[in-house]
């Protein structure tokens, strides 16, 4: 039944627009279908705000369609699932080609060279178009519609096209570059047109807005201005093809308090742990999606100069950096993970006994509660990216440990670090200061850690991805 104007009549008030469905579809041997919650930054993120809205999620199931292949998705904690299909040649060329080897490293600094291919574009073009319609189809007359992420930045200039009643906001989870990076992109003016059909943007970072609102004067001659609207800071807008878009920074943060008692209630593991790996003297962590934005390589050289120049003991010393496995046929992430096992090898073949390498790797997702008693166990947790949007490792870390006690290791280049100033910053292009803040977090005093720790713990405790969501949502609806 459709509405006047031809909008469906029924549909969710309220719609997530994101590349992955919060789950994954399993095909059985018998042919049956099964979904399991997937894991990951954007999903540990929303699911809690879903939770209190009624809405629907619209986005892609994690694995390739076969054609003709009917399309189901169950209804999850009061989620209505709307899948996207996509072939095994859109995955290979929207996903992780144009997305993933040509965006994400353009918007990650450059740390690999992006790949500029104009089949990748067209696909990407075409998928944007699939989510736009779904998401027509999805929304009710006058909905408020959440675009989230890199791979979809086209969405809310396509949806505005098809839907002018609804109300589109845009959150990007990664870093926004400089323009001078951005304006390497053939496609610039189109993806910055895309993204401007929102009615908001938002950004972790001041900065990323910022240079946003720099992009739109300089590559659409847009008038833009700047200033303090409502209760915050660093924001602006673009008036653009007749209307006035918001740009803001939101850092995002996770389900502090959910954390903090899942990780209390993981304690018992976490001595179990440290029983397990010989009861080291300091155990050093890192987790993280396999990528080389995230900085393993960093941290894994610092572990072996501060052993080479005796400043830790590796007879006392244990890291365990369990690493989830990640677009696994983009060239750039079968080279990190080749330099990373070749460094893991080399460190435990020259530093460790057989009995006793000091450096345990693990290549596999491991189970959330699993997770967390490793947070609880790590006297010291490292996060070293060369460039990450924020980081919500660090702050799940933190929000683990209301015991007090560890340490956190956090680069400069997280958006995380602009909140966390108490952590052990470090900048992961300095190997002397990478390797003297390293072995500061490991051997301070347990007040000096302590002390910072207890800053910490309450900044994650207080600024919850409720409090993100929300500031988004009411910036979007106008009541900021
Ligand atoms: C993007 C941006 C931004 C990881 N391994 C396992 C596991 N995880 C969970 C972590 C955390 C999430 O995945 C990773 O989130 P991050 O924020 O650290 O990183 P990205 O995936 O790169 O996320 C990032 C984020 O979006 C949100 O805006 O912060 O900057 O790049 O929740 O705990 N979870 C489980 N097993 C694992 O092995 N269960």
């Amino acid at each position: 039944m459709s509405a006047p104007g031809g909008h469906p009549a029924a549909g969710a008030d309220f719609v997530v627009v994101a590349n992955r469905l919060p789950v994954d579809k399993r095909i059985l041997p018998d042919g049956t279908n099964i979904w399991k919650r997937a894991p990951g930054g954007l999903v540990t993120a929303l699911t809690p705000t879903l939770a209190t809205h009624s809405g629907a999620w619209v986005g892609w199931s994690g694995r390739p369609s076969t054609p003709g292949e009917p399309e189901d998705a169950p209804d999850i904690e009061g989620i209505d699932l709307h899948p996207v299909s996509l072939s095994a040649d859109e995955v290979a060329d929207y996903y992780e080609g144009f997305s993933n080897a040509t965006l994400w490293p353009l918007y990650h600094d450059l740390l690999v060279k992006p790949v500029f291919r104009h089949d990748w574009w067209d696909a990407y073009v075409r998928v944007n178009r699939r989510f736009a319609e779904k998401t027509s189809e999805a929304a009710a007359e006058g909905a408020t519609v959440w675009v989230h992420d890199y791979q979809l930045q086209l969405v809310p200039a396509m949806l505005r096209e098809l839907r002018p009643d609804l109300r589109i906001g845009f959150f990007l989870h990664i870093p926004f570059p400089p323009p001078e990076l951005f304006s390497q992109l053939p496609w610039r003016t189109e993806l910055a047109e895309g993204l401007l059909g929102a009615d908001l943007l938002g950004f972790h970072l001041p900065g990323g807005a910022e240079n946003f609102l720099t992009l739109a004067r300089r590559v659409l001659d847009a008038e833009t201005s700047r200033g303090p609207i409502g209760a915050r800071e660093c924001f602006g807008t673009v008036e653009y093809d007749g209307r006035t878009v918001t740009v803001g920074s939101f850092p995002i943060s996770i389900d502090s308090a959910n954390v903090a008692a899942e990780a209390a209630s993981a304690q018992e593991r976490a001595s179990q742990i440290r029983a397990e790996l010989g009861d080291p003297e300091v155990l050093l962590l890192g987790v993280d999606r396999l990528d080389y934005t995230k900085g393993i390589d960093i941290r894994l050289a610092g572990l072996e100069r501060l052993f080479a120049d005796g400043r830790l003991d590796p007879a006392k010393t244990v890291m365990v950096q369990l690493a989830s496995p990640s677009r696994e046929r983009v060239d750039s992430y079968i080279e990190i993970r080749n330099r990373i096992e070749q460094m893991v090898g080399h460190i435990n073949g020259k530093y460790g006994t057989v009995a006793r390498p000091p450096v345990r790797y693990l290549l596999q997702p491991v189970p959330r509660d699993e997770l967390l008693a490793y947070f609880r166990a790590a006297d010291v947790m490292l996060v070293t990216p060369l460039r990450d949007g924020m980081n919500l490792v660090a702050k799940e870390y933190l929000a683990s440990r209301d015991d007090l006690g560890g340490a956190l290791v956090l680069s400069e280049f997280t958006g995380a670090a602009a909140e966390l100033s108490e952590a052990y910053l470090l900048n992961p292009y300095d190997d002397s200061n990478v390797d003297d803040v390293i072995e500061a977090a490991a051997t301070d005093p347990a007040d000096d850690r302590r002390a910072r720790m207890r800053v910490l713990h309450d900044q994650v405790m207080t600024n919850d991805v409720e409090l993100w969501a929300g500031s988004f949502l009411r910036t979007l609806a106008g009541d900021a």
